[in-house]
This record gives structure tokens, C-alpha cells and sequence, in this order.
């Protein structure tokens, strides 16, 4: 008797410390409909598994202290085999909680996932960047990622080369980008604002700029914007594309906003601010030949102070055109 009263106690306190754990607010900031639905199950299995932990700490505890060998003690438990009504129980029980765990997960996933999309936006994984398409804006590999808020947003995560990770924190949604595969999320952000965008794969030996948020990383960032804004932040994006595509210099930097140099170098046409890599303005008059090969041979002469980290893999990924008019462009300064 003594022994459930105890149990009883501890399973009550345990609850307790799953409410105080769920009232502490551990979880990141809830920026979805979807954080909303995860946060909302994540609450009642916290406080229940709370309740089975205490359950077990308080009888196992009190079993110790209550049964221990005491000296000069020289009886023996009378075995036992068996106890039916006990064991009924401890199968209809678990079961039942892992049938509501079903249940309300169930629910959380079809809530995350209904109704027709609103927007859908292309997310690729690349080393060591993000790049995003709107194809019903017409626009292709953007640095930016801005959504409006309130819309059904369906991502469809793809990669470049290896395996990355896309997580929003404040939105809890994460899928890997695999190669070979395209993956699908459906996020429907509720709050404006810039939130975090982590890199969940260690997918690089610059893993650590696509925004895992480590001391010396940059962060990335999602734009939440109102409709009017995005619909204003879409014509200028749109304008800022039909510009690039339709001059020499814009080529440039097009090719370079795309290539992701942007997230490691900071280069003054392209409005780049990276600052992995060393700063490109300087190379204006510098010799095309050794550019080209810092480029295509990153690994053949470092720049002192920089480990070598850069890609190896763009003089294959770079269309020979591409390449020079990037060459030219970075040894001209620009133009
Ligand atoms: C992951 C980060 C990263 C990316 C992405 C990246 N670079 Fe670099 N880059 C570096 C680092 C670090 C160095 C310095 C070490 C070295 O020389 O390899 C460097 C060096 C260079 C240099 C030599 C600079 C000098 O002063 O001699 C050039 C030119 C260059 N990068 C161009 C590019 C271009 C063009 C792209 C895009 C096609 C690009 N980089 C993409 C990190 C990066
Ligand atoms: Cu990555």
C-alpha cells in the first residue's frame, strides 16, 4: 500500500515537472502553423512521459530504501510467478498511451500538411550557400528567401552536390536536401520577421557558414514580410533579374549571385558582404591567369590567412563561358 501511495506521489510530481518544463518555454520562438501543431504534442508527451518518469523514480527509490538487506536479516523473498491482473494492466495501459501518442501525432501531421498551396518555392542546398527559385515569380536562384506571411507555402528541397539539412527553428519544420531527390516541406508562417535558417548536415569543411549560428558562422536568415510588402519586394526583385540578364557587367554578377561566391566573398559590384574568403575588390588590374586558377585550383596557392575551404569543384560546375566572363569581370573591377 505504502509503495502506491509513493507511486502515486511521484507520477503527480512528475507531471509537475513536465508542466514546469513546458511553462519554462525551452522551445525556440513558434513563427508557424506548423510550430503550433509540433509544440502542441511535444507539451502533453513532455508532462505524461514526465508523469511515467516520476512514476518509476519514486517506486524504484522508495523499493530501495523500504526492501533493502538490513543486518543480521536472514530471510528470503518467496518467489513468485506470475500475477495476471498486474499484467493486464501494465499491457493495457502503455498501449493506450502510445495509441493517444498516435493519435494526436496523426493529427499534428495532417493539420501541418492541408489544404492547397499558396506559393511554392524551390530550395537548393549547395556548398556552402542557399539558393531559392519562385517560379511563379519567374525568378531563379535567388540569395534571398522571402515569404509572406499566412501563405501555404510548399518548399520543394533540392541540392547541388551533398547532402544538406534545411531547418527553420521558429517554423520546426526540417528536411534533408538529398542528391538525386527532391523533398518536400509545407510551411505556413504565422509571424513576420527574419528568422534563423540552419544547415543541419556537417556538409563541408564550411558547413558552418550556411547558418548553424557558431560563433564566426553568418548567420542566414528567412524574410517574413506582409503580402504588400512581398508583393513589392517581388517587382524589385523581378526588375533587379530583367536588369542582370540584359547587361555585360550584370552577367557577372549574375553568374558570381549564383554561384554562391557571394556567401563567402564580399565583392562591391554584387553587393556581396561574405566574409569567409578574402574581399574580391582587390584583384581590379590583377592578372587574369592567376585568378582563373584560384578559381578552378583553389587548393594550388592560398591567400595567407585562409584555410582552404573554398570549393573545389567550380571549374567544373562553371560553364567555360561563365568562367570567363567571371575572370575578365573580377580582374576589370566590375565592368
Ligand atoms: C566556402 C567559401 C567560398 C566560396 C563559396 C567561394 N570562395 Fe573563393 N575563396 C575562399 C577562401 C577561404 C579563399 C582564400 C583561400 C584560397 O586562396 O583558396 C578564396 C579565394 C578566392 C580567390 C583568390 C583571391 C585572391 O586574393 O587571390 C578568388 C579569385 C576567389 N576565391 C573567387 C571565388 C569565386 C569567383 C567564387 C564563386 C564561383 C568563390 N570564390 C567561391 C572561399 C570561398
Ligand atoms: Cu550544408
Amino acid at each position: 500500500m505504502k509503495l502506491v501511495i509513493i507511486g502515486v506521489v511521484g507520477t503527480i510530481v512528475g507531471c509537475l515537472l513536465g508542466v514546469a518544463i513546458v511553462a519554462a518555454g525551452t522551445m525556440p520562438e513558434q513563427a508557424s502553423v506548423q510550430a503550433e501543431n509540433t509544440d502542441w504534442v511535444y507539451d502533453i508527451m513532455v508532462i505524461i512521459t514526465g508523469g511515467i518518469f516520476g512514476l518509476v523514480t519514486a517506486v524504484l527509490v522508495a523499493a530501495i530504501v523500504i526492501y533493502r538487506h538490513r543486518r543480521g536479516e536472514t530471510r528470503v523473498a518467496p518467489p513468485v510467478h506470475g500475477h495476471t491482473v498486474l499484467e493486464i494492466w501494465w499491457t493495457i495501459i502503455p498501449a493506450i498511451i502510445v495509441i493517444f501518442f498516435t493519435a494526436i501525432s496523426w493529427k499534428a501531421l495532417n493539420d501541418n500538411e492541408g489544404g492547397k498551396a499558396d506559393l511554392a518555392i524551390t530550395v537548393w542546398g549547395q556548398q556552402f550557400d542557399w539558393k531559392y527559385d519562385y517560379p511563379s515569380l519567374g525568378l531563379e536562384q535567388q540569395s534571398e528567401l522571402v515569404v509572406p506571411v499566412g501563405a501555404k507555402i510548399d518548399f520543394t528541397i533540392r541540392t547541388k552536390d551533398v547532402i544538406h539539412g534545411f531547418w527553420v527553428p521558429a517554423w520546426r519544420m526540417q528536411i534533408n536536401a538529398t542528391p538525386g531527390r527532391e523533398t518536400a516541406l509545407r510551411v505556413t508562417p504565422t509571424k513576420t520577421g527574419s528568422f534563423k535558417l540552419v544547415c543541419t548536415f556537417i556538409c563541408g569543411s564550411g558547413h558552418p557558414v550556411m547558418g548553424t549560428d557558431v560563433k564566426g558562422s553568418i548567420p542566414r536568415r528567412v524574410r517574413v514580410v506582409t503580402q504588400a510588402e512581398w508583393d513589392a519586394w517581388a517587382a524589385e526583385a523581378q526588375a533587379a533579374a530583367a536588369e542582370q540578364a540584359s547587361s555585360p557587367e550584370g552577367a557577372a554578377v549574375s553568374i558570381f549571385t549564383k554561384a554562391g561566391c557571394g556567401g563567402c566573398h564580399a565583392w562591391t559590384p554584387a553587393a556581396s558582404t561574405g566574409g569567409v574568403g578574402p574581399g574580391l575588390d582587390g584583384l581590379a588590374g590583377g592578372d587574369a591567369e592567376a585568378i582563373r586558377q584560384s578559381i578552378t585550383d583553389p587548393s594550388a596557392t592560398l591567400v595567407s590567412g585562409f584555410g582552404d575551404i573554398m570549393p573545389k569543384d567550380f571549374g567544373a560546375s562553371l560553364s567555360p563561358g561563365d568562367l570567363d566572363i567571371l575572370v575578365q569581370s573580377l580582374a576589370g573591377g566590375g565592368a
